[in-house]
């Protein structure tokens, strides 16, 4: 494991996960890559566990973990199955969180001791078919009628969709105000007026469902609005500062799974009368994988540190989500470079990592988006200077 100041409850929780990762979902990859089924069974188990309340407080049946832990968690799985880290990072950070930071005590006690124990999945719908990159943009509609909102509109690329029993939804409430006329809901999946379409066919993380919404005068109670009316746009803003976090986790995880199967296969593979691991050509490439790997770790770890201190984060966030997120884009492509032909097959692991690896560098924020967000903060910081 890679150095960090890490205490020893937040190694022991590591340990464990990775443990965990290692002996029941490994054997599964494979398997969940070719079905795309969701692995019912492990998440129960998963849930056992604590994970999916790993960072809620006890008095809500959590676990009351650190960011860190969590994050670490979030690593471990994704290092064995990235759809099952994905899976966790958004029932978690923008399933679960919203609700945490933003909900009354009413919402708090109607749904995190669900969400925690792993009972309900939780899923976030900002993404709509004309606002991806603009999230300002989105036209979902919330309007009040007496004691009930009346939504209508659509919502793409909802990760858990399939699974997921209660969806924080962004909608406007208020057209003339543009980014603060729009507010977030709690929105439970058997509501009337809301179906969840058909699971899209996706070039990787298979076993990781992604549905489009749609709202079609669904009514929901006006107690579902979740903050204040118009501070919609803020709290998504402020969930994603933590999400790109996770999905930095995610990466990393992928990426060191990678480093790990070729530092072992260019040692087993003979080639020219000796292992790939002695030609330089390849220990070149290999250097280049784990220190990619290291400064991505210090990057992901420095950031939740922040997040862990109540301070703000969403710079470095944006840059470990950007760095991790190439990196195990470069170090994946690497991985099937050096397996050679055994890399194009699906039995070594490597080919599934590398198709994994894309979208992280596109969901929760693309990484132009991520250099946007850092190029802002660092000319306000320059401001202050
Ligand atoms: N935390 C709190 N508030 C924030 C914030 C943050 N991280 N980022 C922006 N805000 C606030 C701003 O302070 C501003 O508030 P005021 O209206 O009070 O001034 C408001 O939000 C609008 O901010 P801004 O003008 O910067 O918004 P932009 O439209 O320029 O959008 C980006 C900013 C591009 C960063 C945003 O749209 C974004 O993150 N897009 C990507 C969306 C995304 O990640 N989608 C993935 C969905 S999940 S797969």
């Amino acid at each position: 494991m890679l150095s960090f100041d890490f205490s020893e409850e937040q190694l022991a929780l590591r340990e464990t996960v990775s443990r965990f990762a290692r002996e029941v979902i490994s054997p599964r990859a494979i398997q969940l890559d070719e079905t795309d089924e969701f692995p019912h069974d492990i998440v129960k188990q998963m849930g056992g566990l604590g994970l999916l309340g790993l960072p809620i407080p006890e008095e809500y049946g959590g676990v009351g973990a650190d960011f860190i832990s969590y994050i670490s968690a979030i690593e471990e799985i994704s290092y064995a199955s990235a759809a099952l880290g994905v899976m966790l990072a958004v029932h978690t950070s923008v399933g679960s969180f919203p609700i945490l930071y933003f909900g009354t005590d009413e919402q708090k006690q109607a749904y995190l001791p669900r969400l925690a124990s792993g009972e309900w999945i939780g899923a976030f719908a900002l993404t709509e078919p004309s606002a991806g990159s603009d999230a300002g943009g989105i036209r979902t509609r919330a309007v009040k009628q007496g004691d009930e909102y009346i939504l209508n509109g659509e919502k793409i690329f909802i990760t858990n969709a399939r699974e997921a029993n209660l969806f924080c939804v962004f909608a406007v409430t208020d057209p003339t105000k543009g980014k603060r006329g729009v507010s977030a809901f709690l929105v439970e999946r058997d509501t009337p007026g809301f179906t969840i379409g058909p699971t899209e066919k996706k070039m990787g993380l298979h076993g990781s469902s992604t549905c489009a919404l749609t709202f079609n005068d669904a009514h929901i109670p006006a107690a579902s609005l979740l903050g204040q009316e118009g501070e919609g746009f803020r709290i998504a803003m402020q969930l994603l500062d933590g999400g790109r976090i996770g999905i930095a986790a995610q990466a990393q995880g992928i990426a060191r799974s990678a480093l790990d199967l070729t530092a072992r296969y260019v040692q087993d593979r003979q080639q020219f009368g000796r292992p790939l691991a002695q030609l330089q050509a390849v220990q070149m490439l290999l250097a280049d994988m784990a220190t990619r790997v290291e400064a991505a770790h210090w990057l992901i770890y420095h950031a939740a540190k922040l997040k862990d201190a109540g301070k703000p984060c969403g710079k470095e966030a944006s840059m470990a989500k950007l760095f991790a997120s190439d990196g195990a884009m470069s170090v994946t492509t690497d991985a099937v470079q050096l397996h050679g032909g055994y890399g194009y097959i699906r039995e070594y692991h490597v080919e599934r990592l590398m198709r994994d690896a894309k979208v992280t560098q596109i969901y929760e924020g693309t990484n132009q988006i991520q250099r946007v967000v850092i190029a802002r903060q660092l000319l306000k910081e320059t401001l202050k200077k």
